[in-house]
């Protein structure tokens, strides 16, 4: 089998990709190692960007999104029990959406199969890649051993594929942070107590109200990052969801618990993102503490450059954005790590914080509040910075 862009991983980067290759007249085979069902129910992601929302726009996949996603023009901080909106409109002019993870993945993948791309489920990426000569990926499907040849390749396979391994370790550059906690995450039947995301910091920990939709809700709280569920009964998580979130005035709302997990939390970046004609997207090449709603977003960007650089590559004979992806990416890469890591820190509790370093978490909450300017940093980094294809 043999296609111009080989990509390993149907999550939406991968899917995404594909999809705006084929709208250049790009062919691509997409591998993906787990079923279809399974990507496709894949609880994850729940805000975009005002610029990835418009990048699906542009590529044809609003439709849905325009009936079934929510508009959002701020978010709420809440500490010492009050409320302090930031306000996106006032402050950038722009807005996020509301529009889940696993609905893009499967606007994506009817996309692709109504126009004939090749998606193949149950089909794994054996390791080690071979991208000497001509790049080829060997793949499991079926039980049988079978190969796809290409072009390029496209490592979209998350933080636990292969495409990264296939850099020679002498070459690559890894930077981690480990968080001391990690998210226990609930999809609720309920209706979503407030019109907007709450972001909670308490003296018990971080707690997060997001939504899906008007009638689901999507709810978070600072756990141990190896938290047992079993110690988590569904009371227990309502009733410390009432505490961390309590407010004058506010009711949560409780419901049916459709799903429960626990997230661990790192930030994790590798550098260079790119090996000959092997490109490293999304996951498969950073991480973020979902406190600022970026992982998704950011393989949304990187999928955009890439896409950019193999038109001309591919149409124009032009090299030189390729060549330059990593650094295009990684210079956004490295805004939104610090953005996730500053939102991160300053909203969770850290059990190994001196009483000074406690005093300087709340002082910076209570500036953020009292400051436009800080509140307009946090902004505009929530609503997402340019992408580098606005910027070229
Ligand atoms: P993905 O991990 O989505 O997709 C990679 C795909 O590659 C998978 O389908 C995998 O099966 C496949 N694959 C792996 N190895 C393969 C192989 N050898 N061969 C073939 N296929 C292979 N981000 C947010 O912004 N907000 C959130 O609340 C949030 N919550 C998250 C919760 C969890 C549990 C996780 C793990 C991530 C969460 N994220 C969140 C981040 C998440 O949304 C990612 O940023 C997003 O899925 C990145 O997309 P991809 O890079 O496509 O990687
Ligand atoms: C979500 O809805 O899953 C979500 C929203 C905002 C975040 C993280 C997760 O910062």
């Amino acid at each position: 089998m043999h296609t111009q862009v080989g990509i390993v991983g149907a999550g939406p980067a991968g899917l995404l990709l594909s999809h705006l290759l084929h709208l250049s007249g790009i062919d691509s085979v997409v591998l993906e190692a787990r079923t279809r069902e399974h990507v496709e129910h894949r609880i994850r992601a729940g805000v975009l960007e005002q610029t990835t929302e418009q990048l699906l726009i542009d590529a044809g996949l609003g439709t849905r999104m325009a009936r079934d996603a929510i508009r959002h023009h701020g978010i709420r901080l809440r500490f010492d029990a009050r409320d302090h909106r930031i306000d996106f409109a006032a402050l950038t002019g722009r807005h996020v959406t509301v529009y889940s993870q696993h609905k893009i993945v499967q606007d994506l993948v009817a996309a692709r199969l109504a126009a004939g791309g090749r998606v193949l489920f149950e089909a794994e990426a054996i390791a080690p890649l071979d991208f000497d000569a001509a790049s080829r990926i060997a793949f499991r499907q079926a039980g049988r051993m079978r190969e796809l040849t290409c072009d390029v390749i496209a490592g979209c396979d998350g933080f636990h594929g292969v495409c990264r391994k296939a850099i020679p370790a002498a070459r690559l550059r890894v930077f981690e942070r480990e968080y001391p906690f990690g998210w226990l995450g609930i999809l609720a039947e309920t209706a979503p107590s407030c019109e907007e995301l709450i972001y909670a910091s308490h003296a018990h920990g971080f707690a997060l109200l997001s939504m899906r939709s008007p009638k689901v809700s999507r709810l978070y709280l600072q756990c141990a990052p190896d938290e047992d569920l079993a110690a988590w009964p569904n009371a227990r998580i309502w009733d410390e969801l009432d505490t961390r979130t309590e407010c004058a005035g506010f009711t949560l709302n409780r419901g049916k618990v459709l799903q429960k997990g626990v997230t661990p939390m790192r930030s994790f970046v590798v550098e260079p993102m790119q090996w000959g004609k092997l490109f490293l997207l999304g996951d498969a090449a950073h991480i973020v503490p979902p406190t600022g709603a970026k992982g998704l977003n950011l393989a949304a960007a990187d999928v955009a450059v890439l896409a950019r650089g193999l038109a001309a590559w591919f149409k124009q004979g032009r090299a030189d954005l390729l060549d330059a992806y990593s650094a295009t990416c990684l210079a956004r890469v490295w805004k939104v790590q610090r953005f996730s890591w500053w939102m991160t820190s300053m909203l969770h509790r850290f059990a190994t914080h001196t009483p000074f370093e406690q005093r300087v978490q709340a002082a910076e909450l209570a500036y953020l509040a009292g400051s436009e300017a800080a509140s307009r940093s946090l902004a505009e980094n929530y609503v997402g910075l340019p992408l580098a294809t606005e910027l070229l």
